[in-house]
């Protein structure tokens, strides 16, 4: 007892010390400290957030997806549907100020080969109507709009090849771009033929 009093009598302010470090006390209370029910609870309720949002990016991924497939399904692919293979396939040009691209279905695109990024010059909105010759010119508009001029718009001309590719690409009228390409697509037998095929 004598030398707890002694203790305290000592320097009085040798107190102010601890206290001192009883001030760094009140960071703790900023983690909380929960029983373990309670603690359990909150680390069950963390991980069923992490799911949820885990399966909540799946669905949009899922559903993102089943909107393109839709999209797609709902695409006029021809007559017996002999351009689906091609929907999503991407052909590029080599010309000798740009690379121009054609993604079926999709858009086509111009890049400067002195650098710079892709320009839009349309997406694909549908065939063009020519009278008897029905799916042989797509039509892709809303591209990036001409300084003083219309959105760039493309038409693509497609005739017979034994591959696919694009063989030309011109400006006919400014922002108005026309590109040939060539498929094996549209080597159509005669329509007497076409009629067989449907009977078998
Ligand atoms: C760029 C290209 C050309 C187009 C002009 C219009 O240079 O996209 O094809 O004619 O812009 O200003």
């Amino acid at each position: 007892m004598e030398e707890d009093e002694h203790q305290e009598d000592g320097p009085e302010g040798s107190d102010e010390e601890p206290q001192a470090e009883e001030h760094v006390e009140p960071e703790k209370p900023s983690i909380p400290q929960y029983d373990d029910q309670t603690q359990a609870l909150i680390d069950q309720a963390s991980t069923s957030r992490r799911l949820y949002n885990e399966a909540a990016d799946a669905v949009s991924e899922l559903s993102s997806s089943i909107r393109k497939l839709e999209e797609k399904l709902n695409r006029d692919h021809g007559p017996e549907d002999e351009f689906v293979a091609l929907d999503g396939q991407c052909f590029e040009f080599d010309h000798s100020e740009y690379t121009y691209t054609l993604c079926m279905f999709a858009r086509t695109t111009q890049r400067s080969k002195s650098g710079g990024s892709d320009v839009n010059l349309g997406t694909w909105q549908d065939w063009k109507d020519v009278e008897g010759a029905n799916y042989a010119t797509m039509k892709y508009t809303g591209g990036l709009t001409c300084w003083n001029g219309p959105a760039r718009s493309t038409i693509v001309n497609l005739s017979c090849g034994t591959e696919n590719k694009i063989v030309s690409v011109t400006e006919p009228n400014k922002c108005e771009y026309s590109f040939d390409f060539v498929t094996p697509a549209v080597c159509y037998g005669s329509a007497e033929t076409v009629h067989t095929h449907e009977e078998l």
